[in-house]
């Protein structure tokens, strides 16, 4: 399997100036007419008359080229190809091909879900439909004809505005769209089906009127309303953040039940998994809800950032996907609150990612080469890239920010770009250079900031210095050093923050909180005029994708997270010290000591609860210790099982400590309106469950029954999930019973059941390997279903640390198992499923050999697709 190198880019050949699309819709067997309109590119080099086209798993039914019919010497045909010979400048060409939706489980292209035909065409799905250049810089306008049974499939759409529609022949009918804006072929989309349609309108900002659908089974109709209401809310941000306006007549959203990813923003037609479309307060949790609002809002942000504008080649994919990451926090943030959802990108990053970036698959957030494209929609290029654009509006601010967005669109409107044209828009908004930041784009993996700091009382001056420093990733063994925007603060003893003049600045600015820039390996910022020595606060607001590593004392970090003004850091203190605390109980455990309480922790957290002025969901926030991956990441030899143990036992003696504390805040707020999903309800709901899973934990039998009962009659899933998901740890007859009558009550509802199917797969009951062996056999579990994997493979392999790393290694065996199942009918969810494999390097030796073992044995099948292949090659290398 042959890299791509982003180095060999080369303009296409021919371009296409429309597309004609006809299809005879048939499960079993739908005819596909294409008439492409095309001529050669005057940009392309080589003055060749040769036309390259891509497809796959077409059956070819014959060829027209000018309306002549191409006999077999004009042109070939091989597995991924059509190529026609001596063509002219400008031609016609028509091309017939069969396909066979019914059987495509790889859900790419044309396929079926619960019986309705969809799509999914990015990156390279629309080769699976037709013949074409099936790039994204090959962009022309679609004129579609969708044919089908009337009485299977009422419901036909395509991309743009509807021209006509009609009865045919033999209970046929047919509907023709026209969409007028250029697009690459990633973004066309068709739907057929019976589906139901919620519909209301939005009136832009300039007064235009735009119907808005949105399209799900009939019986989940009721469940589409949160769903629309974040589409308007969306609407209305972009155009008061970013002035953008939607330029659509009529805009559409389709859940589909079978989805490899969260959901496609095709132009007009955007198609969703349907679990971020679908929500009522029985069936979803207040995590679904938020979900959904951010998932809605990235597909319709992407009308500007990646449709209007789009990519030139896919190793630009951050191009769109970190800016509408970043625009789909943004727009989260002012809906909920900014702390909190900027905890929730924290966690994501300094999770999953970071462990992406030091790991095999390490990758710099503009690719530099790629075997599949699909393994490259990752956490990097997505939420590092959101990283990149925010430090950019760290840098700039939001005036110049704005400001570059505007150039950007104004210059590129309707074409296919690269990042540096929009790291150039935004220098040439701003005036400031960019050039050494744009190694944020080139160099993978994360840049470590070690601190120094020394309070020279005399001189009443205050020096940190900061040494940078980036470990080796694949390719790239040396780096140059980053420019990293770095938000400090410093605090005075009684936690205030201090005024900040750096040397040779003048007083003037009233200043307490800014962004230095750290361009140097080592820099000193020296601080004037300091009147007493403080404890600064670094990386405000996780100002930058890094490991900021600084030497506090333990009573340092509670001091922060007692009184830091900036939420984010309070928070991050208090995480600081869980994990210094949590690490020495590992050691401590595996050393075969007694397990001592350190006091900070819990002093730190009685603090915070009983503090009036922090809001309920930031309480809660606190409250959620670090978790087994995460603390895993910080040791040099991850121990799952010492860090499982040290974990439960912290949490367990804090749930001692603060018995008082915990109660009095569950009760506090027990009234939380089970019908409502706004902020302050969620985090009344999500303050009062934390307290209930410590108090859960202590001997005492109530609590269990409390849950039990919250199980069984509370009137919203985000209290029944929770009940639910402590009674999973325990070895009860409560567990056993509520986990049954749950199935029995959701049981038509997959939605529901990926939850049920998650939470036993994330229990550390002893039992659980055996439980989710079982589940496979389940009446309720499909393994053709994406939803339905990840919540019950995926849970169990990287949600459940401590039985996935088993000692006997059959967590490993389980997996691999199931990869090679799931290679031979969808590659792309059996690629996503390999990485906790491709993470061996970071266990004992023991568990590494056994890791290897497996990803030895998947390596040996031999027709693994190149989805797995490349992930496990690199795994392995
Ligand atoms: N732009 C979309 C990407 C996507 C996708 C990629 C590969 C395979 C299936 C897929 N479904 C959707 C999603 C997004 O970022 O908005
Ligand atoms: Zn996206």
């Amino acid at each position: 399997n042959k890299a791509l190198r982003l180095e060999d880019y080369r303009p296409a050949s021919y371009l296409v100036d429309s597309v004609d699309l006809r299809f005879e819709l048939d499960p079993a067997a739908t005819l596909v007419r294409a008439t492409l309109a095309m001529r050669r590119n005057p940009e392309a080099d080589a003055k060749e008359d040769q036309l390259i086209l891509n497809g796959k798993h077409l059956d070819l039914r014959s060829i027209r080229l000018d309306e002549r019919e191409l006999d077999t010497d004009h042109f070939q045909v091989d597995d991924e190809h059509l190529v026609i010979e001596g063509v002219p400048q400008a031609f016609t060409l028509e091309t017939e091909v069969i396909i066979h939706p019914e059987k495509n489980t790889a859900l790419e292209g044309l396929y079926l879900s619960g019986g309705n035909f969809c799509t999914q065409c990015e990156p390279e799905g629309f080769r699976r439909i037709t013949y074409f250049p099936d790039r994204p810089d090959v962009m022309a306008t679609y004129r579609v004809t969708l044919v089908a049974q009337r009485e299977q499939f009422p419901v036909l759409l395509s991309n743009g505005n509807l021209v006509a529609h009609g009865d045919l022949d033999a209970g046929r009918h047919f509907a023709e769209w026209e969409d007028p804006f250029r697009k690459p072929s990633y973004l066309f989309a068709l739907v057929g089906g019976k589906l139901s349609c919620l519909e209301d309108s939005y009136t832009t900002a300039s007064g235009r009127s735009i119907t808005l659908q949105v399209y799900a089974d009939a019986r989940h109709l009721g469940q589409c309303a949160h769903a629309m209401k974040s589409l308007k809310q969306a609407m209305r941000w972009d155009e008061q953040r970013f002035g953008l306006e939607c330029d659509l007549n009529q805009y559409m959203i389709v859940a589909a039940d079978d989805f490899n990813m969260g959901a496609m923003e095709n132009k007009g037609l955007n198609i969703f998994n349907s679990k971020y479309v679908l929500a009522a307060s029985e069936t979803a949790t207040d995590a679904d809800f938020q979900n959904i609002t951010s998932v809605i809002g990235h597909e319709y942000f992407h009308n500007w950032t990646g449709n209007r504008v789009t990519c030139r080649d896919w190793f630009q994919l951050s191009l769109k996907e970190g800016l509408t990451v970043f625009r789909d926090q943004e727009f989260s943030a002012d809906m909920t609150a900014r702390p909190i959802q900027r905890i929730s990108d924290a966690r994501i990053i300094r999770g999953p990612q970071f462990a992406e970036d030091a790991g095999p698959m390490a990758h710099p957030v503009r690719p530099r080469s790629y075997v599949e494209i699909n393994n490259f929609y990752t956490l990097t290029v997505y939420n590092k890239g959101a990283e990149v654009s925010r430090m950019i509006h760290t840098l700039l601010g939001e005036k110049a920010f704005r400001g570059g967005m505007d150039l950007y669109f104004q210059r590129h409107d309707g074409q296919a770009v690269t990042t540096e044209d929009f790291v150039r828009a935004m220098e040439d908004a701003s005036g400031i250079d960019l050039s050494q930041f744009r190694l944020w784009y080139e160099q993978a993996g994360t840049p470590e900031v070690q601190v120094e700091r020394h309070y020279d009382a005399e001189q009443k001056r205050y020096c940190l210095t900061f040494t940078q420093s980036c470990p080796p990733t694949p390719g790239q063994p040396r780096k140059e050093p980053f420019h990293i925007p770095i938000a400090v603060g410093l605090l005075d003893r009684k936690g205030r923050s201090m005024h900040l003049q750096l040397e040779g600045e003048s007083r003037a600015k009233e200043t307490r909180d800014r962004v230095l820039s750290l361009t140097r390996t080592r820099q000193t910022f020296e601080f004037v005029d300091v009147k007493q020595e403080p404890v600064p606060s670094l990386l405000r607001g996780f100002s930058a994708p890094v490991k900021m590593k600084c030497d506090y004392a333990d009573e340092e970090l509670a001091f922060l997270a007692g009184h830091d003004e900036d939420e984010f850091n309070r928070w991050d203190a208090g995480q600081q010290l869980a994990v210094r605390i949590l690490l020495r109980l590992v050691d401590d455990l595996r050393e075969g000591r007694p397990l001592h309480a350190d006091n900070r922790l819990s002093d730190a957290l009685r603090d915070t609860l009983e503090n009036p002025h922090l809001d309920r969901a930031f309480k809660a926030q606190c409250l959620i210790l670090p978790d087994e991956n995460y603390l895993a990441d910080q040791m040099d030899v991850a121990d799952p099982s010492a860090i499982h143990h040290a974990r439960q036992w912290l949490r367990e003696h804090l749930a001692a400590d603060l018995r008082k504390t915990f109660l009095n805040t569950w009760q506090d707020n027990l009234e939380a309106d089970p019908k409502q999903v706004d902020a302050a309800t969620v985090g009344r709901r999500s303050l009062k469950n934390a307290c209930l899973s410590y108090l859960s934990l202590l001997d005492e039998e109530i609590f269990i029954e409390l849950c039990a009962n919250q199980a069984q009659l509370a009137h919203n899933m985000t209290d029944v999930l929770a009940a639910l998901g402590i009674l999973t740890h325990r070895d009860s007859p409560q567990r056993e019973e509520q986990i049954a009558a749950f199935y029995r009550q959701w049981k038509s509802e997959p939605l529901v059941i990926d939850k049920w199917l998650s939470l036993q797969a994330q229990s550390s009951l002893p039992q659980t390997p055996e439980i989710v062996e079982s589940l496979l056999q389940h009446e309720a579990f499909n393994i053709k279903n994406p939803n339905r994997v990840r919540a019950l493979i995926g849970a169990f392999c990287q949600g459940n640390p401590y039985h996935f790393h088993a000692e006997d290694g059959r967590g490993y065996a389980f997996l691999a198992d199931r990869i090679l199942e799931i290679d031979s009918f969808n590659p792309q969810v059996a690629a996503r499923l390999t990485t906790p494999l491709g993470r061996w390097r970071r266990y004992d030796p023991k568990r590494q050999q056994m890791m290897k073992a497996q990803l030895e044995r998947i390596a040996a099948r031999e027709d693994l697709s190149r989805d797995v292949g490349e992930i496990v090659e690199k795994s392995l290398a």
